[in-house]
């Protein structure tokens, strides 16, 4: 062998060996994806740009996680919110710099307020670009810190691994909440050896409270002293899978139940103590319960004005017992005379145990009677006619049609309050609605989120006209990925929730409320591949549902549905929860 082809090979070999050394160390899109498949996650809704193509590129290769691609950024945050309401897993959302990361902003803000845990990863330019304006640069950490958990800019590729691991911890560890990843180009491209340290180390954060047992020993005592005690439901008893504890808490006790639109499906809506929905649009019932209790009992609730109206006026007479797992919540916005910080699902299993050595026993008959009177006197109602479809009815009907089994997504506005009124939930993880935030357009990327946790489940996003509009790119989404998602648009060709306000308190000025303008929804369902039906008359609206819950395929319902009615009951913004109009 001659000495130059020797001297060849060896620098051939030293290079091989270098190219091996090299390949121990991950570029960060690799990193990055590894950490994520480390945390189990399966599926991943995004869009691709400029800063996030090496992620993109990864995932090419990668077999382990599903990218569905929406038609836009607020789509994917939104899908990835339904999938962790669904699984109470992290929902996973990719979008590059700039205005990719702008668009998730609704969608984590939706998630912070309604406490979901969500993993928001974006593109960021280089590192060198950051502060220049340049190309699609956004400071998205700074304009996310406030609406999330905790927003990361990564710095260095070493630090990355650990970073998505805190991420996760951070979104779904005490009060769940969107974490914010941003990720600059280069730190995509540059290499690190792959460490995934198993402990972490976070001192400032400690979100497991002990649960006190002289406060849960006083809360069994104000129970057990109580003549017209209510327990109010929130997200929090869902999110802490407290439905159980709950349900032993309303056996144990016989006190009526109520909840917050967060907290529908924590406790079923055909249980006999089941009051349904408090609040501005909650039953009547349930806010003269409220209204005349003794001793209230929050669970996972916030107490948001929705739920209260007038604070100072609001369960007057009661004592409140208020357990959440952020202690932040506690006396925020009603003086709880009972605190409680911790676990709902920990807090009610020691408040049982207590009630039960104590030999829980209240006499609730007085109380109770006087409920089932509020519930014969003035139920949830609306007067049926013979030839225009009541949107009501066709909340009932889906509620027939599915046997409440059913997962109903909703977008905002009157629909969402009649969906809260109507349909009847027996499940926890099985309604899911904007709850805090009141975002309009969430309800169809949500609907992809639920479907794609549960593909053989029967989904319906019940939607009003104007709403859908709002992420209706994300038919394409659907029927691309042969999603079975049923749309059922009341169509009442107005913002109907605004339309009411100018009716009750705008002296009926319908300001840029009128619809006029709408696509025909039919051939829209159609031009995307999907099914699309209009229903005019009652007797239609039974089999166009039928049709829709058996079919494999996305369906658009469109119900045209008397223009003029309203959500009632209604306590006005700011009134007392027994200043109730249309009861
Ligand atoms: C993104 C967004 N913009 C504006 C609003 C204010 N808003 C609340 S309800 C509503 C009307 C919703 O109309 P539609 O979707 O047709 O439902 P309807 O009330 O008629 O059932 C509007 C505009 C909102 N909640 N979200």
């Amino acid at each position: 062998m001659s000495s130059a082809v020797l001297e060849e090979l060896q620098v051939r070999s030293r290079d091989d060996v270098n190219k091996a050394i090299k390949e121990e160390h991950l570029t960060g899109a690799q990193i990055l994806l590894k950490a994520l498949e480390k945390e189990g996650v399966e599926v991943i809704f995004g869009y691709p740009g400029g800063a996030n193509i090496p992620i993109y590129d990864e995932l090419y290769r990668t077999k382990n996680i599903t990218h569905i691609l929406t038609r836009h950024e607020q789509g994917a945050v939104h899908a990835a919110d339904g999938y962790a309401r669904a699984t109470g897993k992290p929902g996973v959302c990719l979008a590059t710099s700039g205005p990719g990361a702008t668009n998730l902003v609704t969608g984590i803000a939706n998630a912070y307020m309604d406490s979901i845990p969500l993993v928001a990863i974006t593109g960021q330019v280089a590192l060198g670009l950051l502060g220049r304006d340049s190309f699609q640069e956004a400071d998205i950490t700074g304009i996310t810190t406030p609406i999330t958990k905790y927003s990361y800019l990564v710095k260095d590729v070493r630090d990355l691994a650990r970073i998505v691991h805190e991420a996760f911890h951070l979104a779904t560890t005490g009060r769940p909440g969107p974490v914010l990843i941003d990720l600059p180009k280069d730190i995509t491209v540059q290499k690190a050896e792959f460490k995934y340290p198993p402990e972490l180390d976070l001192p400032g954060y400690k979100p497991r409270t002990m649960i006190n047992a002289a406060q849960i020993g006083k809360a069994a005592q104000a129970i057990l002293e109580a003549k017209r005690p209510v327990i109010f439901a929130g997200g929090g008893v869902i999110n802490a899978g407290a439905s159980k504890e709950l349900l032993a808490l309303a056996t144990l006790t016989g006190a009526p139940v109520t909840y917050s639109l967060m907290g529908k499906g924590a406790f079923p809506d055909a249980h006999p103590q089941c009051l349904g929905m408090v609040g501005m649009h909650g039953t009547a019932y349930a806010n003269y319960a409220v209204w005349e209790s003794d001793l209230l009992i929050g669970l996972g609730v916030r107490f948001d004005d929705r739920v209260t109206g007038k604070l100072s006026t609001f369960a007057s007479q009661a004592k409140v017992i208020h357990i959440d797992i952020d202690p932040a919540e506690l006396g925020k916005n009603v003086v709880a005379h009972v605190p409680i910080a911790g676990d709902v699902k920990e807090a009610l299993s020691e408040l049982l145990k207590v009630l039960k050595a104590k030999g829980c026993n209240l006499d609730l008959a007085s109380w109770r009677q006087k409920i089932d009177n509020w519930k014969r006197e003035y139920p949830l109602r609306y007067e049926k006619s013979g030839n225009v479809i009541k949107p009501q009815y066709v909340i009932e009907q889906i509620n027939e049609v599915t046997k409440g089994e059913a997962y109903i997504v909703t977008e905002v506005g009157q629909h969402q309050m009649w969906a809260a009124q109507y349909y009847q939930s027996s499940k926890p993880r099985t309604f899911f609605t904007s709850g805090g935030l009141g975002t309009m357009g969430f309800g169809l990327p949500a609907a992809m989120g639920v479907q794609m946790a549960h593909p053989e489940a029967v989904v319906f996003n019940i939607a009003g006209d104007g709403s859908i509009q709002m992420n209706s790119q994300e038919f394409a989404t659907i029927v691309h990925n042969k999603l079975p998602i049923n749309v059922a648009i009341l169509n009442n060709h107005y913002l109907g929730m605004v339309r009411q306000w100018q009716e009750l308190f705008f002296g009926k000025r319908y300001s840029h409320t009128d619809m006029t303008g709408q696509p025909d929804f039919v051939k829209l369902a159609e031009a995307y591949g999907a099914v699309g039906l209009r229903v005019e008359k009652p007797e239609d609206v039974r089999p166009a549902l039928e049709e829709a819950a058996a079919s494999p395929r996305a369906y658009i319902l469109d119900f045209v549905v008397d223009e003029s009615e309203n959500v009632f009951p209604m306590v006005p913004a700011g009134a007392s929860l027994n200043e109730m109009l249309g009861r």
